[in-house]
């Protein structure tokens, strides 16, 4: 098989950068700092792995990826947000984001505050307006805000957030504590990007609820390799390196050593196949994702 995963992630990659742009177009008049602050953000050079991730999953269950994009979109708007609000002095105070000065640094902390709030309110403005010009049906559009907004709120993210904030740099965080706020904090959403997907797809219920330990697994793979990253990869990332070392918090490497933490990744990776081994479809696009994501080094 000639397939090659980094070609596809690039190629969603490009139609989810074409789509955003064209979402918060710069236009010809001169535009408003709130604009101008969240393109700035929004566009700076992020990955796009949960709206591939979404786009993926809308394929695999045999959906168009012209009724996915706008969630997949909306995906990525929700994950800017968080990491606006994230990089703020009252959060971790971070002066660096996908290689370039931090939102608050550059416009002002409310600004900051204020292109958070609105990413995250048109996030779902867009899946409401776009669905419906997409024909996509009203049960499945409110199953997409159902479970958007259950991942990015107090069951999901922001809960993480709060309970990382809570830990601050507390010392003795279990193992079960870590997985808990990282469930939550970057699990939540990682998981709801392929829950999305397959909603637009129209997947039977059995194989949404595999797809969900399949994506559960993941998610968490995801942050042990950010942690891990975060440790080494400045000038990689676009995130100030060391940033997790500088605020003292518990992570995957202080708790479990880089060793276990290796090794728990490839587990979960091993897992997270086996999940969709159930799905009777053909999986392979996200089984290369899942791969990917636990050997990235950025
Ligand atoms: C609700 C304020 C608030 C925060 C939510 C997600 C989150 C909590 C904070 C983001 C900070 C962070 C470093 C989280 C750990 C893993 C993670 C989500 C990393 C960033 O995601 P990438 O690597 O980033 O996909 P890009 O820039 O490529 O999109």
């Amino acid at each position: 098989m000639n397939f090659k995963i980094e070609e596809y992630i690039s190629s969603k990659r490009q139609l989810v950068d074409k789509r955003l742009e064209k979402i918060f177009q710069a236009g010809n008049k001169k535009q408003s700092k709130l604009k101008e602050s969240i393109r700035y953000s929004l566009l700076a050079s992020g990955k796009r792995l949960r709206p591939v991730l979404c786009l993926a999953s809308c394929e695999t269950f045999g959906g168009r990826t012209s009724q996915a994009l706008p969630v997949a979109c909306a995906i990525e708007m929700i994950h800017t947000y968080s990491l606006i609000h994230d990089d703020l002095p009252s959060m971790d105070n971070d002066n660096l984001r996908r290689g370039v000065p931090t939102n608050h640094k550059v416009f002002g902390e409310s600004a900051a505050i204020l292109a958070g709030d609105a990413l995250l309110t048109d996030s779902f403005n867009l899946i409401i307006k776009e669905g419906i010009k997409k024909e996509i049906s009203s049960d499945k559009i409110c199953e997409l805000i159902a479970t958007l907004s259950n991942a990015a709120g107090s069951a999901g993210m922001v809960e993480g957030q709060a309970i990382d904030l809570e830990f601050g740099s507390k010392k003795n965080v279990s193992p079960d504590d870590l997985k808990k706020l990282h469930s939550l904090k970057t699990g939540a959403l990682i998981s709801a990007s392929a829950v999305s997907g397959a909603v637009v797809a129209g997947a039977k219920k059995d194989e949404i609820k595999h797809l969900k330990k399949f994506s559960d697994s993941i998610g968490l793979a995801f942050q042990i390799k950010d942690d891990l990253i975060d440790d080494t990869g400045a000038g990689k990332t676009g995130k100030s390196g060391g940033s997790d070392k500088k605020n003292k918090k518990s992570t995957y490497l202080t708790v479990l050593g880089e060793e276990k933490s290796l090794k728990l990744i490839d587990n979960l990776t091993t897992k997270s196949n086996g999940y969709l081994d159930r799905i009777d479809r053909d999986t392979s696009i996200l089984k290369e994702l899942a791969n990917y994501l636990g050997k990235r080094n950025r």
